[in-house]
């Protein structure tokens, strides 16, 4: 078993942070990450908020009938996507990591068919949107019903520790998941197997209108972890650099066999719940306008400035640039046209039993 560079250590009272809110380093190492990586973590936190943006319009133009926005969880999301070894590692994320997935290298195209349920959609339509996935990438597809997919994340794991794969699998989701039996079952099971699990709770403080408050009685998330006998890192999920940080060394931990951890990272999350709901029933403007203070890609900005590695104009044009990526892959989604009703008989079973396949036949005869 190699024993890896230990930085970080679990249970700290305070989040860890690495960058505070005014941009300075405060950690007690150097970063020691090259300038292109640095401004490309800036990169993909703002095309992250810019895919957010264009997610609001297409649901407010009706062309998606769901949405879950993320803007607020980019640090968390871009920290966690660049840690993984991408297309080795697993992913099992949950509806608000878009700008996850995106960052991972699910192409654009992909992730706007997927909102629009269209041709474009590697499911062709048959999942709601904000609910992606990928073969290609070991990105397990979303699943709406909140902690169903911690067990599979631990059987991933499990199987990961049988074969000997050097992988690791990690599942994210909310503070509200952490209520939920599945929850307790998988994270257990990960952790008494000694899995290569990294479970991370992208913790925004609310499920739906339930605040946190009301969830756990628990001091924070990341102490839930004492329970199952496994290291909990708190950490600032608004600051970039402290978000990878800590899941570079938690997953290079789970890789070197020294099983499965709980990592909090916590977030703002700027917009309604989803599409389905009007926030401002349960939270006062003033409380959304005091966590609009406390922007991730603000900070990081700081952060850059401070290193010289930001000035206004490359900013904008990175802005641009990144805009016109995306409406360009939106645009060439739209294209895509509507699915084959037909197609929703495909990918259940391996061989279609009777009975769909005369409901198949029925069908393309009506179509016909
Ligand atoms: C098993 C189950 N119960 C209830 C719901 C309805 N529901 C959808 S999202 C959600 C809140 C989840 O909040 P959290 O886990 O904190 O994640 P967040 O959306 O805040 O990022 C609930 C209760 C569901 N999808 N599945």
């Amino acid at each position: 078993m190699v024993q890896e560079k230990i930085r970080f250590q679990p249970f700290s009272g305070e989040p860890i942070r690495l960058v505070d809110e005014q941009g300075h380093w405060v950690a007690s190492f150097e970063h020691g990450l090259p300038p292109e990586q640095l401004r490309r973590f800036y990169r993909d936190m703002l095309a992250a908020r810019i895919l957010d943006e264009k997610l609001v319009i297409l649901i407010r133009t009706g062309k998606t009938s769901f949405i879950a926005p993320h803007a607020g969880h980019e640090a968390a999301q871009v920290g966690i996507a660049h840690a993984l070894r991408k297309g080795h590692d697993w992913l099992f994320p949950y509806y608000r990591d878009m700008g996850l997935v995106m960052t991972l290298g699910v192409p654009l195209v992909e992730i706007f068919g997927q909102t629009l349920g269209n041709a474009a959609d590697p499911a062709k339509g048959r999942q709601m949107p904000s609910h992606p996935g990928s073969k290609k990438l070991n990105i397990f597809t979303v699943c709406s019903a909140i902690a169903s997919h911690i067990p599979p994340a631990a059987g991933a794991a499990i199987s990961m520790k049988f074969r000997r794969s050097g992988q690791v699998a990690v599942c994210t989701f909310g503070d509200g998941a952490t209520s939920e039996g599945d929850w307790h079952a998988g994270i257990n099971f990960a952790a008494v197997q000694g899995a290569p699990a990294v479970f991370v709770c992208e913790n925004n403080r609310y499920a739906i209108s339930v605040n946190i408050s009301k969830q756990t009685a628990s001091e924070n998330i990341a102490v839930k972890a004492h329970a199952y006998g496994i290291p909990g890192y708190h950490v600032d999920g608004l600051d970039v650099l402290a978000s990878y940080f800590v899941m570079q060394e938690v997953i290079e931990r789970a890789r070197a066999g020294h099983g499965a951890c709980l990592v909090e990272l916590v977030v703002n999350r700027f917009g309604a719940h989803s599409s389905a709901d009007d926030d401002s029933r349960y939270r006062s403007r003033e409380e959304l306008a005091a966590e609009r203070q406390h922007d991730p890609l603000v900070r990081y900005q700081r952060f850059l400035e401070k290193q010289g590695l930001w000035d206004a104009n490359w900013a904008n044009e990175l802005k641009l640039e990144i805009s016109k990526e995306l409406e360009a892959a939106l645009q060439e989604a739209l294209q895509a046209g509507e699915p084959d009703p037909l197609e929703m008989f495909d990918d259940v079973f391996a061989a279609r039993p009777w009975h769909l396949e005369e409901q198949r036949q029925l069908l393309a005869e009506e179509l016909r």
